[in-house]
């Protein structure tokens, strides 16, 4: 198995603290923020040189609210510049050499379509509405990142942060609505734990089409601080023969995940975490 960490998690920490981080635990990448216009691409290729670490994913970035970012938006003009953005994570992708990004087909923390609604219908035509447009921007994405030779992976999320997409079923009914063989599926072991009945039973029904996973415990600490069976996820993703990383993503205890990521309070959690994680994982994937 090849483990990355998230640096979103890590706020505006300098990269090279990162990835000094991530070799001396033992990690095999990165999953670098998708924020193209931060970063320098030769310094990524050559902290990734230096310490031996691949790019291994994109974490799409989007935001609640955003004019910029939604791909699911009512409004044209909103959706295309949401669009655009997935292109150029597309390009950065290709840049560092990762292989896929991973998408939020509508912004994070935004629990509704946009509008005012009097009644259910309308709440329910919204919402409907909402996800044909996340299907034709990420159709017009995915026609970019399919000749590029770049996979799109869709990540349902907790109902707390999105009304679209929370769950495997949804996801799966997405990805195929899109039908690009470079549309697949991400899974986050701490949305799951909120939305899925059995989330190793949902690993076996995503199976092939499964490409990214992300991990963190029911309560989004490390592993080992919450009650996600990590033995039963383990061996479903064993089960599926699955390819892909784990991409680590815990964070400090404080409701608002972006702002966690930046609490400097918590700052000595980053190495204690990274540690920890890997050598659970590791333990369990020598125990099933
Ligand atoms: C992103 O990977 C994610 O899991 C969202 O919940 C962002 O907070
Ligand atoms: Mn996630």
């Amino acid at each position: 198995m090849k483990y990355s960490i998230s640096n979103w998690i890590y706020g505006d920490e300098p990269l090279r603290k990162t990835f000094e981080r991530l070799k001396r635990y033992g990690y095999d990448g990165v999953e670098l923020m998708g924020e193209p216009r931060l970063y320098r691409v030769a310094e990524i290729r050559g902290l990734c040189r230096e310490f031996g670490l691949q790019v291994l994913s994109i974490a799409g970035m989007y935001p609640w609210p955003t004019e910029e970012r939604d791909l699911a938006n009512p409004d044209p003009e909103v959706r295309e510049r949401a669009v655009k953005y997935l292109r150029e994570c597309v390009d950065f992708a290709l840049d560092v050499g990762a292989p896929l990004i991973i998408v939020v087909p509508s912004a994070v923390a935004k629990t509704s379509p946009v509008g005012r609604f009097e009644s259910e219908e309308e709440w329910v035509a919204a919402a409907e509405r909402e996800w044909n447009y996340a299907l034709e921007s990420v159709s017009t994405a995915a026609a970019y990142a399919e000749q590029e030779g770049v996979l799109l992976a869709v990540e349902p999320i907790n109902r707390y942060e999105t009304f679209l997409i929370n769950n495997v079923d949804q996801g799966l009914r997405f990805v195929s609505e899109v039908g690009s063989r470079a549309v697949k599926l991400h899974l986050d072991t701490f949305h799951m734990n909120i939305e899925e009945r059995d989330p190793a039973e949902a690993i076996h029904k995503a199976g092939e089409l499964l490409v990214n996973v992300h991990i963190a415990d029911s309560n989004r600490q490390a592993v080992g601080y919450g009650h996600t069976d990590f033995e039963a996820i383990m061996r479903a993703l064993k089960d599926i023969d699955y390819q892909g990383a784990l991409a680590l993503e815990p964070l400090p205890p404080v409701p608002d995940p972006y702002i966690a990521a930046r609490l400097m309070r918590y700052q000595h959690l980053r190495d204690l975490y990274a540690e920890e994680c890997i050598a659970r994982l590791r333990q369990y994937e020598k125990e099933i």
